[in-house]
């Protein structure tokens, strides 16, 4: 089977909204020697793209959203078992990354967190709904160089800037760089409030994370 025919295995899977059929994908995929990015990126996550499609159509209904998610969460567990947990040998540097407060969505920022962590940054992952005050405290807390945030719904996309503005505020805007991502969030919503970048998907936030750190 092609990598390609690969990748619409798994999509197809996380669109059947079977944890089984998302498991059995993913092995096959990991069993052929796809990298575990690829398979997240190009292979579950197009799905979820598809589910997302789906349910604005009205073809998917809010429990099916929720199994897919819970599928896509089970195919990318199984995977992180076999990403570089603790790359202490080369801490490229300390990241806080979370998903706003007011929004629960967080499948995506937890694969940004497993491929920023991978690649050998310490990933501070502070979950999702988060209050905007825990951001900054984080930071603190851990002497973070970056802050990553996370926001998936047009009402919630507010919360980067605010984050920003109270950096700003408490003084520490010049001590830390800014990531936003999120699917409403773009580059252009980027440079309005401020941030250092905008990152599209986990493998480009590995890539950003890297010009702005290293
Ligand atoms: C799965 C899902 C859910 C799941 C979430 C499960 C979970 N644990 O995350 C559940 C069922 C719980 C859910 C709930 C709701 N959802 Co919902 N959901 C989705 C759906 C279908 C897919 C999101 C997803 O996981 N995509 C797959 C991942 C891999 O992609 P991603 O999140 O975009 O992440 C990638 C990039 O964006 C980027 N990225 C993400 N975060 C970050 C962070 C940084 C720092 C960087 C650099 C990059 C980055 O990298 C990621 C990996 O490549 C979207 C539809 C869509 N098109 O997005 C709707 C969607 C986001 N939901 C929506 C809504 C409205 C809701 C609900 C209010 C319920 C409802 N009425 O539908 C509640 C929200 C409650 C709340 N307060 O938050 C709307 C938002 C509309 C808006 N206002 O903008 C959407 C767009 C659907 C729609 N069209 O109506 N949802």
């Amino acid at each position: 089977m092609s990598n390609e025919e690969m990748f619409k295995q798994l999509s197809d899977a996380i669109v059947s909204c079977k944890k089984d059929a998302v498991l059995a994908a993913v092995e096959k995929a990991r069993d052929e020697g796809i990298p575990p990015a690829e398979i997240i990126e190009k292979g579950l996550a197009a799905g979820m793209n598809e589910v997302g499609v789906l349910f604005e159509r009205g073809k998917l209904f809010l429990p099916h959203v929720m199994m897919a998610a819970g599928a896509m969460e089970a195919g990318v567990a199984l995977l992180e078992k076999d990403m570089p947990k603790d790359a202490a040998s080369k801490k490229l540097g300390i990241i806080v990354n979370g998903t706003v407060e007011g929004d629960v969505h967080d499948i995506g920022k937890s694969i940004v967190s497993t491929m920023l962590q991978s690649a050998g940054f310490e990933v501070h992952d502070i979950g999702r709904d988060v209050p905007l005050q825990d951001f900054i405290d984080k930071v603190k807390e851990t002497n973070a160089d970056m802050v990553g945030l996370s926001a998936l719904m047009t009402t919630t996309l507010q919360g980067q800037k605010d984050v920003i503005e109270m950096l700003k505020e408490q003084g520490m805007r010049d001590g830390v760089k800014v990531m936003v991502g999120g699917a409403p969030a773009t580059e252009a919503w980027a440079n309005k409030i401020g941030a250092d970048c905008y990152a599209e998907n986990a493998s480009e936030a590995v890539t950003k994370a890297k010009e702005l750190l290293l």
